[in-house]
């Protein structure tokens, strides 16, 4: 019996129409710039995006470096949410390569206040480093996919042009958010100068991901992603996953908000692990394990066992999350699992 695996919704699997695009696509030496197919997925994006141009990287990590790169110098501040992917899991890139100094905001949803934004940048420059970037999630990961609006990115954008310090978008989930609020994903993008996506998420590519921008920037970029080894050759078997993901899979998203509302509903009928469904936005799932009585790790170990797959967030937090490869009918199958074993323990602890 295979489990059914809800750690990410990195873990799918390239579609029939992927694998068919990839072992017809057209290639080149992308370092010439002769990927037909890579060049096709860069304009394709930057048009969706709004933005003059974009580049084609590995990896949502890469995608965010080589921005950090670009946008900041050493020893400036990178302004970010506590919870924030590019503070929590990109092997401190940020402070390994681009020797930057991370500041905090800590809120809710991710989004900081246009004031607290404000404040950080106008500090003393003879007292305190200056903020060199501003970076925003959005779905916000570890807070549990959860979404910024255009106006909210709004109000700091702002903030950070009124003091001429870029803001720069982990946008690995943007689909995600622009179908959650119902409009087009440029509309939240074109309130950041720079942003990352991804297609190998929730779209469901294999490999790749795009950091958008203007022309001068992504130029730039391209010499970075090099230094980094990130510059790739016949790429296009990549791209050409990467073309369907961004053209077709959008449109199928609501299917994994739906399915994590449902998982979300079903859990919620144990009330101590305090889901609230209606905060479910997108196909993310965090869950606090404390009152089960035992440590988060145990419980992945006792779902595993259950055939249900869940990534440990951290000592008392488990994550759900929805995609393309797990039916309605198998994210269903895994809440009724884990509500059978969320009972058991909670009855072997009060008996
Ligand atoms: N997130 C992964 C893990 O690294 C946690 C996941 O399973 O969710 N930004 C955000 C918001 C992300 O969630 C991720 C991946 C990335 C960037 C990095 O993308 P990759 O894995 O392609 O480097």
């Amino acid at each position: 019996m295979n489990p059914i695996d809800l750690r990410s919704d990195t873990v799918t699997r390239p579609t029939p129409a992927m694998r068919q695009a990839m072992a017809e696509a057209e290639v080149g030496d992308d370092c010439y710039g002769e990927d037909p197919t890579v060049n096709r997925l860069e304009q394709t994006a930057a048009e969706i995006m709004g933005k003059e141009a974009a580049l084609f990287v590995p990896s949502g990590t890469m995608g965010n470096l080589t921005a950090l790169l670009t946008h900041t110098r050493p020893g400036e501040a990178l302004l970010l949410d506590a919870e924030s992917h590019i503070y929590y899991y990109e092997q401190g890139g940020l402070a390994a390569f681009a020797g930057l100094l991370p500041v905090f905001w800590d809120t809710p949803n991710g989004c900081p206040s246009p004031d607290f934004v404000r404040s950080m940048l106008h500090r003393n420059p003879r007292m305190y480093p200056p903020v060199g970037l501003v970076a925003l999630e959005n779905t916000h990961n570890r807070r549990g996919g959860c979404v910024i609006t255009p106006e909210e990115i709004a109000a700091v954008h702002a903030v950070t042009q009124e003091a001429g310090v870029p803001l720069h978008l982990d946008g690995a989930r943007i689909f995600n958010a622009a179908v959650a609020l119902g409009i087009h994903v440029r509309e939240i993008a074109r309130h950041v100068e720079t942003l990352s996506f991804c297609l190998s998420k929730g779209l469901g590519a294999p490999v790749g991901s795009l950091l958008a921008g203007p022309a001068v920037f992504i130029d730039r970029a391209r010499r970075v992603r090099r230094r980094l080894g990130g510059a790739m050759r016949q790429a296009g078997v990549l791209a050409a996953a990467g073309l369907i993901a961004l053209t077709e899979m959008p449109k199928r998203l609501h299917e994994d908000h739906e399915n994590a509302r449902l998982l979300a509903r079903r859990l919620a009928e144990i009330p101590e692990l305090g889901v609230q469904p209606e905060r479910v936005q997108t196909n993310i799932l965090v869950v606090r394990t404390e009152r089960l009585g035992i440590s988060a790790e145990e419980v992945a170990a006792r779902l595993r066992e259950r055939g249900v797959l869940v990534t440990v967030y951290g000592p008392t937090t488990i994550r759900f999350v929805t995609h393309h490869d797990v039916s309605r009918e198998q994210v269903l199958l895994a809440a009724e699992r884990a509500v059978a074993l969320f009972r058991e323990l909670l009855s072997s602890r009060s008996g």
